[in-house]
């Protein structure tokens, strides 16, 4: 039997509830289901009249209710929940029905879930969501990843409710076959996490170095917002700096503990690109950054380590040094969105899914917590040119890293002298040093591994593999 909803929701906590009203503000009917009804009720009561919703209370009823083939949205946490979920709906489902995972699954668990539904006949679309509560319900960013078969059905209707970008654009296009989606929108996080912490740390240096308030802070921060730096996260920035506390009249983020917690994607961000070998130094940093922060009594512990003298800037001083500040968070930028659109060209590669990254980067421009204006241009470059090896390949951001450059180098330099913390800073410029030098000590490290464990080394002169008889007469030899 079936019904005449033309999708159902399933898990109707903040993310699902909204999801759900979205579907039905946007003309579509839609199934609501939870495991704790009284969610279900509280959606249709409340908001009953922003469309057409039909309640069920078990997963019989939900699937009953949903138009063929079926489309069901899971919306739970991610993990076991989702595979219990799973399990229940899938003995009710017939051929061609798509199950839509909008949960933040790790991509092995949907590459896995993929598999074993594909061989029940049922299509299984791994879709990262991204735009938190308001994003699911006035336009999120999706990543789906699944068969294109079961896209096709779906297109229409995730065209509707994702976000548009400037020039009317929907932030959603098939991203590749089963983890893709969902591979794309982790590191769309870790992506997330270098970004806040870049930010972070441009906030630490204005106040530690140039002695500027949150307040100062927040209006250096809404007016590089107007520029090329131009984003959601530096937009919400100043409102979070600009906050006071009701209860203190203190700066908001000087009464909020400062141990940054995190769900786990940037982590598996960095856990993947350990295994894929992708430098994602500017994520790690980040991921770490968090961790360091949550060590209270390691920090507490700590405090008698010495660090330098410090002095503030004067006005004219503390100016210059924001100017240069935005240089330098703008390189770093750069660096940590190459890290990032590399590490997706590299699980492409592995996985065979064949991601547009022109497209990843377009469908970030609006919707999800990394919009910026830049992607704009990302997205070009990569139309230009879609097997450029890097984004710093690009010519144009080439120029503007190479622009900022000084600056880039004074700001961390200047945090080291004053024991300013910025480690994202430092590891972005230590890629893009990396990455131009003629000469790197990995010729050292091979000369070690060959001592220690004759673990061979290759030549700049000479085709072949060789291992030197080090010690005793030191002669080399072609292995
Ligand atoms: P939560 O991640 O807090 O999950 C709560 C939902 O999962 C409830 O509907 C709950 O049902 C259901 N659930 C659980 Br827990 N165990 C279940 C089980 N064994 N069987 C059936 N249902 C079960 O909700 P959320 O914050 O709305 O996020 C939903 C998904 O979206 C997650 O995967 C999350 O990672 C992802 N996501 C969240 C955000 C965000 O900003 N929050 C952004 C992007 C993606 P109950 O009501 O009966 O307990």
């Amino acid at each position: 039997m079936s019904g005449t909803a033309q999708i159902g929701v399933s898990g109707l906590a903040v993310m699902g509830r909204n999801l759900a009203r979205n579907f039905a503000r946007n003309g579509f009917s839609v199934a609501v289901h939870n495991r704790t009804t009284s969610r279900t009720d509280a959606l249709v009561q409340e908001f009953g009249d922003e469309g057409t919703f039909v309640a069920a209370r078990t997963p019989e009823e939900f699937v009953v209710a949903l138009e063929r083939p079926r489309r069901l949205v899971i919306m739970v946490k991610a993990g076991n929940p989702t595979d219990a979920v799973i399990q229940e709906f899938a003995p009710l489902l017939e051929d061609g029905d798509i199950i839509i995972d909008g949960g933040n699954a790790h991509f092995e668990d949907t590459r896995r879930r993929e598999r074993e539904l594909r061989e029940r006949g049922i299509h299984f679309v791994g879709a990262g969501i991204s735009g938190g509560e308001e994003g699911a319900l006035h336009g999120p960013s999706i990543m789906p990843g699944g068969s294109k078969e079961s896209y096709g059905s779906l297109e229409p209707m995730l065209e509707k409710i994702s976000a548009k970008a400037k020039d009317g654009d929907s932030c959603v296009t098939y991203i590749g076959p089963d983890g893709a989606g969902h591979f794309v929108k982790m590191t769309h996080n870790g992506i997330e996490y270098a970004d806040m912490q870049l930010i972070g740390e441009a906030y630490q240096l204005l106040r530690d170095v140039a002695g500027y308030s949150p307040a100062q802070i927040a209006d250096i921060f809404r007016s590089w917002n107007t520029g090329r730096l131009d984003s959601y996260l530096i937009e919400i920035t100043a409102e979070v700096l600009s906050h006071v506390d009701a209860e203190t009249g203190d700066p908001f983020v000087d009464v909020v503990l400062d141990q940054a917690e995190q769900k786990g994607t940037g982590r598996w961000t960095v856990q993947i690109a350990l295994d894929l070998g992708v430098p994602v130094s500017a994520i790690a940093e980040a991921v770490f950054a968090r961790s360091v922060s949550g060590h209270a009594a390691l920090r507490a512990a700590s405090r008698h380590l010495e660090g330098p003298s410090a002095h503030k800037l004067g006005e004219d001083e503390a100016a210059a040094f924001a100017d240069q500040v935005e240089q330098a968070l703008y390189a770093s930028k750069i660096v940590a969105y190459t890290q990032g659109f590399h590490e997706i060209a590299a699980g492409s590669e592995q996985y065979d899914w064949n991601i547009d990254l022109g497209e990843v980067a377009a469908i970030w421009r609006g919707g999800c917590i990394i919009r910026a204006a830049f992607l704009d241009r990302i997205a070009g470059a990569y139309e230009a040119q879609p097997q450029m090896p890097s984004l710093l390949a690009d010519k144009s951001f080439a120029e503007e890293i190479g622009a900022a450059q000084d600056d880039w180098r004074a700001v961390i330099a200047t945090a080291v002298t004053r024991g300013v913390p910025t480690p994202a800073f430092a590891a972005t410029l230590a890629y893009y040093d990396s990455l131009r030098a003629e000469r790197l000590p990995a010729a050292l490290t091979q000369g070690q591994r060959d001592y220690f464990g004759a673990h061979t080394y290759r030549r700049t002169d000479r085709e072949g593999t060789f291992h030197t008889l080090w010690g005793g007469d030191k002669t080399e030899g072609e292995s």
